[in-house]
């Protein structure tokens, strides 16, 4: 528990923690709201009872001063009425304090996912070579939302013990024997509880976390690849896996909610067995009704407001084991995000402007003494590398699959960093200005990412729609050679292309990714495999516009096809984890 509470402070920021002792001392109010309500139905059935024991009441006295009245049948109305009002009052309070402890969760619940979201995006690109997407989604979905099933269960917590130990307090000045003999039958109870079931229900947690990020791999794998699912007839492999994880998920989960049900019966069943036993050894000693009827009807009510709370006080203690694994998952997510934040200035470069200005680019790109491998492995794929780059030349990096072109070119858009060497731009480290990098260097990949939006939106890419230049998206497009394509679909530009671009042809993808590149008219453009997917004749058309640029665009083309890289002043052959210069 106290684990819990050392994880959630580090994860909630100080407003928060300043809206929960709001939260809680609205608890206080309510719980005094509780209190009074109880406390006053004793005074009312014993006026009920008689006016005579009522008249040598001290409150009697109050109350007939203020309504100065006769008729003792009035003054039990008013009482009744009195009695009434306490419980509208509580009752309409109580609404308002939950609606309050809900805006409370969720406006905070919208705050950690979004900094969850936030230290996710600003990551380095290597992070994401070791992560998978579905645990991400998970992360930053599920298990935000049972951080705030957690802290949801404290503040219940709060507010069902803080009328529990009232009342209970209450009683015990009422009658110590019955709440003594009431209270130590539940203990015992409460105790049972929850030494057995902690430990199983944080199992369950931890599963039903396994299980939910396997649900959503599954559903991502499946229609992430539908085509090849279809092709080769798959549908029922990935039936299948997708109905393992839900079978995890249901047992966790049932599991879970079989468990938290289990307690309530019992508990009524304790309370009142041990309730009227209390009574039925009072009246076997010869206690007056006159005095046990009051006290007793008391104790009902009490229990009777009591009982559910037990019940919710283990549920919550229940679904706080069963929901903390997710406590701890965002905790270390966190926590590693700030090691990593510290560990290295330049990954906090990475974290992006959109108005930073470009780095300048004069001279050349300057690759001294680089070496990498990836995280996953010791396999250096490129080793004590050195080249130049100079402005305004077209360069090309060739070599076989698995050479390390791509390797190399990443290093160069700065996504990857290298293990040693630097790479530089002029004479800056390009991994010390990162964020400024970005704004001169472009990138084609190999596989246009699409958005599923308009062309407009996928050309400008990270503007919002109505900050697009239509003339500039149009410019970019006539030089990516798909100006007759455009003119051939039904809203031109403003057409949508589908999740992932389906609804395109894998060629205008390419050129919408090539377009894209172009609207931002970088000083640098690195084109990994662009054109590989084109047809011959469009590829001519594509690399005669890219080749329109050369002199005025510092170009860096990988190819395969040496009729792509005709042009190219400079090329590398990418070897043996070295650049061996060829042209
Ligand atoms: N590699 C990894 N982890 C990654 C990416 C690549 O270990 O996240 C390995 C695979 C390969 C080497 O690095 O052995 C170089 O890969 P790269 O993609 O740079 O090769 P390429 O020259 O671009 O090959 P291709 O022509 O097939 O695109
Ligand atoms: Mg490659």
């Amino acid at each position: 528990m106290f684990n819990v509470f050392k994880k959630l402070n580090y994860i909630i920021d100080r407003r928060m923690k300043l809206e929960t002792v709001g939260i809680l001392l609205m608890v206080m109010l309510g719980t005094g709201l509780e209190l009074l309500g109880i406390a006053s139905i004793k005074p009312l059935i014993v006026g009920i009872m008689s006016e005579e024991n009522a008249r040598r009441q001290h409150w009697f006295k109050v109350l007939t001063a203020v309504f100065p009245v006769s008729d003792y049948k009035i003054l039990v109305i008013i009482m009744l009425a009195g009695l009434s009002l306490i419980f509208i009052v509580k009752n309409v309070y109580l609404l308002y304090m939950y609606r309050c402890q809900n805006r409370f969760l969720y406006d905070n619940l919208r705050k950690v996912s979004l900094k969850m979201m936030r230290s996710y995006l600003n990551r380095p690109y290597s992070f994401f070579l070791e992560k998978s997407s579905s645990e991400l989604l998970r992360n930053i979905d599920k298990d935000t939302s049972d951080l705030f099933g957690v802290i949801r269960s404290l503040v219940m917590l709060a507010t069902e013990g803080c009328v529990v130990v009232a009342l209970v307090a209450y009683l015990f000045i009422q009658d110590k024997s019955i709440t003594i003999a009431v209270g130590f039958m539940l203990m015992i109870f409460a105790i049972i509880i929850v030494k057995v079931y902690r430990v199983k229900l944080l199992k369950m947690g931890q599963q039903n976390l396994y299980y939910e990020s396997q649900v959503y791999k599954w559903v991502q794998q499946a229609f992430g690849g539908i085509k090849e699912v279809k092709v080769m007839n798959k549908e029922d492999f990935f039936y299948q896996s997708y109905d393992k994880a839900f079978q995890g998920r249901v047992r966790s989960e049932y599991t879970y909610h079989t468990m938290t049900s289990i307690p309530k019966p019992m508990i009524e069943a304790v309370v009142i067995t041990a309730l009227l036993g209390a009574a039925g050894i009072k009246i076997m000693h010869g206690t007056h009704m006159e005095y046990f009827v009051p006290v007793f009807s008391q104790f009902m009510v009490a229990a009777y407001r009591l009982l559910p709370s037990f019940n919710r006080l283990t549920e919550y203690i229940g679904a706080i084991s069963y929901q903390k694994p997710a406590v701890d998952a965002i905790y270390n997510i966190l926590k590693e995000m700030e090691a990593a934040d510290a560990a290295g200035a330049a990954d906090a470069a990475g974290v992006s402007t959109p108005n930073a200005a470009p780095l300048p680019f004069e001279q050349a790109i300057h690759v001294r003494d680089l070496t990498f491998h990836y995280e996953n492995s010791d396999r250096e794929v490129l080793r004590n590398v050195e080249l130049d780059i100079e402005k305004n030349t077209s360069v090309a990096f060739i070599g076989s699959s698995g050479a390390g072109k791509t390797t190399l070119a990443d290093l160069i858009l700065g996504v990857l960093k290298p293990v040693s060497g630097k790479i530089l731009a002029d004479d800056m480290d390009i991994q010390e200005n990162l964020n400024r990098w970005h704004h001169t260097i472009g990138y084609i990949p190999q596989n246009i990412y699409l958005m599923d939006d308009t062309i407009a939106a996928n050309v400008a890419f990270g503007v919002p729609a109505d900050e697009i230049d239509h003339e500039k998206v149009k410019r970019a497009l006539a030089r990516a050679q798909m100006t007759d394509a455009i003119a051939q679909m039904p809203d031109g530009i403003m057409t949508q292309v589908g999740e992932r671009g389906v609804r395109l042809s894998g060629g205008q993808r390419q050129r919408i990714g090539i377009a894209r590149a172009l609207y931002t008219e970088p000083e640098i453009l690195v084109l990994d495999e662009a054109t590989s997917a084109l047809d011959n004749e469009t590829e001519t058309a594509v690399m005669e516009s890219i080749d329109a640029l050369h002199g005025e665009m510092t170009l860096i083309i990988i190819a395969h096809r040496l009729s792509t890289i005709r042009n190219c002043d400079v090329v590398y052959k990418i070897e043996n984890a070295k650049a061996v210069r060829t042209r």
